[in-house]
């Protein structure tokens, strides 16, 4: 992506994921900001937004992070909210298998504790081993753990998948987690 609408898509996974304020903007309770609003509270804090660019950002944004509402009025991030907001996710049945890409210096805790969600709202998981890789591999050398998402289901456990394809669950309890040493890539 060009590195100008990078700067674009920092900005705006800042407003719409954690800091509102940034642009001088209140997303609704599902997370939506009107867009005139957005570029006009971008503008008074001296970031130079339009409806083209944002309409580039949204469209080539490399995973999908953006998405418009049907009237292309308002804007909003599809998922890693730390601000409160309500997707309105469906509850999916998942893979028998999930994937979530981590590294080595966070097994021991995750081994205790399992996957936990941290500041976002779910615990991301991916229906495929190279999304893991890469997500892993923004710390370091990448380890890929396997989530017994279908025995989790049939425990209980309710699965979301939002419009780009990411996978969300409140936890992981390490019972449901597969480590194999052939996994590393
Ligand atoms: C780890 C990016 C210690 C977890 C990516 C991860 C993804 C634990 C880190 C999306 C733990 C949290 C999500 C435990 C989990 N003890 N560490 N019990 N449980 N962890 O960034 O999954 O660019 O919040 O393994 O590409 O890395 O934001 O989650 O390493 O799709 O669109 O704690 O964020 O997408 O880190 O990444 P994160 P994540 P975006």
């Amino acid at each position: 992506m060009d590195p100008a609408l990078v700067r674009v898509s920092k900005f705006l996974s800042l407003v719409l994921r954690h800091r509102p304020e940034a642009a001088g903007v209140r997303p609704d309770a599902e997370g939506w900001v009107d867009v005139e609003a957005l570029i006009e509270g971008a503008g008074r804090k001296g970031v130079t937004l339009d409806r083209a660019l944002l309409g580039r950002v949204v469209a080539e944004n490399d995973k999908g992070r953006f998405e418009w509402d049907e009237a292309g009025e308002r804007i909003r991030a599809r998922q890693g909210h730390s601000i409160q907001v309500e997707l309105g996710l469906e509850e999916v049945v998942p893979p028998e298998r999930l994937f979530h890409g981590t590294v080595d210096r966070f097994l021991t805790p995750i081994r205790r504790e399992g996957l936990i969600k941290g500041k976002r709202h779910h615990v991301h998981l991916s229906a495929d081993r190279e999304t893991a890789v890469k997500v892993g591999a923004r710390r370091g050398a990448p380890v890929v753990l396997i989530v017994e998402a279908g025995r989790m289901h049939g425990d209980g456990f309710a699965f979301f998948r939002t419009g780009n394809g990411v996978w969300l669950v409140e936890h992981v309890p390490p019972a449901y987690l597969v480590t194999d040493p052939d996994d590393r890539p």
